[in-house]
């Protein structure tokens, strides 16, 4: 390995001090929104957190870390308000897939680092602009300035050859590159997921999720010299949102024969249509310029993405985040108001020396009921304290968001799947469905399209799992089952009630 010159190491020192800067200098844009910024933070940092120690559904945990990507995700394009009107197309797959190499070949040029280590790896946005530079955000969320040559360097190599980590204090890259084709959108290249765990004890997956979710298309790579889409894909895939249409690209073309290729092609494509994951399309590809005609088919679908001006999903993602919680608080609620009807019962029978202990159980659940009402409130405040707050950055950035009381109706889409049968229901006039009937029926193996259609077919899911849809067990394990409901159609709805 080459030996470090003194003028490298002395820049790469001015690197670190530029990675490690905290206050904004004179002039940053930044600083015209640094106070609704911070006020975004407290928010979710501080309110939802205080929030949630008084109440808050089982999966909270996940859900704050949804709110913290989501917050990150707003910061790095208040931070490149380039992107603001991009519709933004993102990149996943495995470790060394051929994300990277894939949108080099798309653009017709070799703008991104490929081969870099995937534990330092930055998620990158490629996307259009006047001159040809790099920018990242530092952990303090100031943009910094790279030179081509800094931003190549944050690889493996560089803990060789300087002993330094600098993209460890980086957290997302913008690469601007004047040729970049297509003038509506912004790549973004992401380091690909895996179950290892990151700092702060998130995983890379669900890193990769997030950003995934919040994109406007996907491409998923998937490295042809596997044989068929792995597992883990497939899980990983079934997880995202449904609305969001997705293109599956199989890598490698080049190092395989025409045959075997078009015969992964088409096992990828019944294996998702079985797992039913229904994608735009399966489409080989190659990094390899002898291949190039392979990538027309994708370039078309970039196209036509290209045509569509699309808002950024911010509002409708934060929304649906507090949809969460809320229906969690419902759930709860719902559940106390179980017990309690319980009680009074046990009341009316209880004996004089018993009937003390129940009313003491009758008035804790009240007071408990009573708090998740209070807690409801509250968090309905927050929301829009914070739909206020994104819309005040929004403008000063430009990114188009709707007003606060429009964010507040947005429909972020059912996800429960009782509310959708009463929908149904109420629709045709029937009588009440029978759940626990409809659903023997469903098993009973009748229209195993629409079975498919309703439920996930996973491997991992359990007998007891099953069960839970089968009695009036926590709402919170439906979801495990059933599909988000975006493509469920009215069709396989009504299945369960023929
Ligand atoms: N032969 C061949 N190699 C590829 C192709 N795509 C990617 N590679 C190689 O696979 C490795 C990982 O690719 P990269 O694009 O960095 O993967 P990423 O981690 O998904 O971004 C690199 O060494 C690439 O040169 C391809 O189409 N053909
Ligand atoms: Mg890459």
């Amino acid at each position: 390995m080459a030996k470090v010159t003194e003028d490298q190491k002395l820049a790469r020192y001015g690197l670190l001090c530029r990675a490690l800067q905290a206050q904004p200098t004179a002039g940053d844009p930044i600083l015209a929104i640094e106070e609704p910024i911070a006020e975004l933070s407290r928010l979710i940092q501080h309110d939802l957190l205080a929030l949630a120690r008084q109440a808050s559904p089982d999966d909270f945990a996940e859900l704050y870390l949804e709110f913290e990507q989501e917050l990150k995700r707003f910061r790095e394009f208040a931070a490149y308000s380039n992107l603001a009107s991009k519709t933004v197309v993102a990149f996943g797959g495995s470790f060394s897939a051929g994300k990277s190499s894939l949108i080099n070949a798309v653009m017709g040029k070799a703008l991104m680092v490929v081969e870099v280590d995937p534990t330092t790896a930055l998620p990158a946005y490629v996307l259009t602009g006047e001159t040809d530079a790099i920018y990242a955000l530092n952990h303090h969320g100031l943009r910094i300035q790279l030179t081509e040559d800094e931003f190549a360097s944050l690889t493996h190599d560089e803990q060789i050859l300087y002993d330094s980590q600098v993209s460890r204090s980086l957290s997302t890259a913008f690469v601007v590159r004047k040729e970049f084709p297509w003038h509506n959108l912004a790549f973004i290249d992401t380091p690909g997921y895996s179950g290892q765990t990151h700092g702060g004890g998130r995983t890379d997956a669900s890193i990769a999720a997030a950003q995934l979710n919040s994109a406007h298309a996907l491409v998923w790579v998937v490295n042809a010299k596997q044989g068929v889409i792995p597992e883990t894909d497939i899980d990983f895939l079934a997880k995202l949102d449904p609305s969001i249409p997705r293109l599956i690209v199989v890598s490698r073309a080049d190092q395989l024969n025409e045959s075997d290729l078009q015969a992964i092609v088409e096992r990828i494509r019944i294996t998702l249509a079985e797992r039913n994951l229904p994608v735009l399309d399966v489409l080989p590809a190659s990094a390899h310029p002898r291949h190039k005609t392979l990538l027309a088919p994708i370039i078309e679908h970039l196209d036509n993405w290209n045509q569509s001006a699309q808002q950024q999903t911010f509002a409708k993602r934060f929304k649906s985040l507090f949809v969460r919680y809320q229906r969690g608080l419902e759930a709860e609620r719902n559940a106390i108001q179980w017990r309690e009807n319980r009680l009074q019962r046990l009341q009316l029978l209880a004996e004089a020396d018993l009937l003390e202990s129940v009313e003491e159980l009758a008035q804790e659940s009240a007071e408990k009921k009573q708090r998740l009402e209070v807690v409801s409130a509250e968090l309905a405040d927050l929301r829009s304290s914070l739909f206020t707050t994104l819309k005040r950055v929004g403008d000063q950035v430009g990114i188009a968001l709707p007003e606060p009381h429009e964010m507040e109706l947005l429909e972020v889409g059912r996800s429960n799947f009782l509310e959708l049968l009463v929908v149904l229901r109420q629709e045709k006039g029937t009588a009440e469905l029978d759940l626990h009937q409809a659903l023997s029926r469903l098993k009973q193996d009748q229209s195993a399209q629409h079975q498919a259609l309703l439920l996930r077919r996973m491997p991992r899911t359990r007998a007891e799992h099953w069960l839970a849809i089968q009695i009036d067990s926590p709402a919170s394990l439906r979801p495990f089952l059933l599909r988000r409901p975006l493509n469920t159609t009215a069709s396989a709805l009504h299945s369960l009630e023929a």
